[in-house]
């Protein structure tokens, strides 16, 4: 049984941090619409959602992705690149509890959920304005033990490697090779986005299928030629905070 963790859209959420788009005014009930919508979306791909209480005072609070990597063996709580974001991590701590042992990344580790890429036993982690190596290290030490092997990947022109580059298949990646190369992911096949998409590459994978935005319709031809099986919804609000599909999701075996 899959359970998702999730939380209600803050009410402060016009006030999000912004890397690489220009600050548009959020319309709050469009964005919480969306965010249900996403919510229900898991379900009907027999997923459970746990869902947090919304935080008034910590704007980017709904992209709980960026909080913890959570795997079959334990998790890991990050330590965000940003400082508005470091006090997330105590709610989701507290959920996160009854399922698994946890890590925590110390200073001066950083890291946001964003940008860590799992395949299998490979855990890939963006180097981004928001991660660093010395998350990487701790991560490495604590998730060795468990067979996992941990590598940083270089990426440039978008906000965390999930934002460049997410799986779509058992073998295959959706990605933004502008923004991340792909000689960093061996032994898997890729599907490009359309280079008029460059923020097309976000996808959840639940089990055969994914969830994915309605917003690009030409990287969706590119999916669906390739077999994939899409549940479609609209997240362009949820854009307006540089959010995407993964973000607002902690997905794990419950
Ligand atoms: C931020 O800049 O942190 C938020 N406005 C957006 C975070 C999106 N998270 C994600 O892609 N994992």
């Amino acid at each position: 049984m899959l359970l998702a963790i999730t939380r209600a859209v803050s009410s402060s959420i016009n006030r999000c941090e912004l890397t690489h788009i220009s600050r548009t005014p959020i319309d709050y009930e469009r964005v919480a619409r969306q965010h249900h919508n996403y919510e229900n979306a898991l379900r009907s791909l027999g997923v459970e959602i746990l869902r947090l209480s919304a935080e008034p005072d910590l704007p980017d609070s709904v992209f709980v992705e960026d909080t913890a990597l959570v795997l079959d063996e334990c998790a890991v709580i990050t330590r965000s690149g940003v400082d508005s974001r470091k006090p997330e991590i105590i709610t989701i701590e507290k959920a996160l509890m009854p399922y698994r042992a946890l890590f925590h990344i110390k200073e001066p580790g950083t890291l946001d959920g964003g940008d860590i890429l799992c395949v299998g036993k490979n855990i890939y982690v963006g180097l981004s304005s928001r991660s660093n190596q010395h998350a990487i290290e701790q991560m490495q030490g604590y998730l060795k033990p468990f067979g996992y092997t941990v590598k940083g990947v270089s990426v440039s022109g978008c906000l965390h490697l999930k934002s460049a580059v997410t799986q779509v298949k058992d073998d295959t990646l959706l990605i933004n090779p502008e923004w991340v190369n792909k000689n960093n992911f061996p032994d898997v096949k890729f599907i490009d986005v359309e280079p008029s998409e460059p923020f097309a590459a976000n996808a959840v994978l639940i089990k055969d299928s994914i969830l994915y935005s309605t917003s690009y319709t030409k990287t969706q031809m590119r999916l669906a030629d390739a077999g994939t099986k899409m549940v479609l919804i609209d997240t362009d609000e949820i854009a307006k905070a540089e959010g995407a599909l993964t973000c607002c999701s902690l997905i794990f075996k419950r």
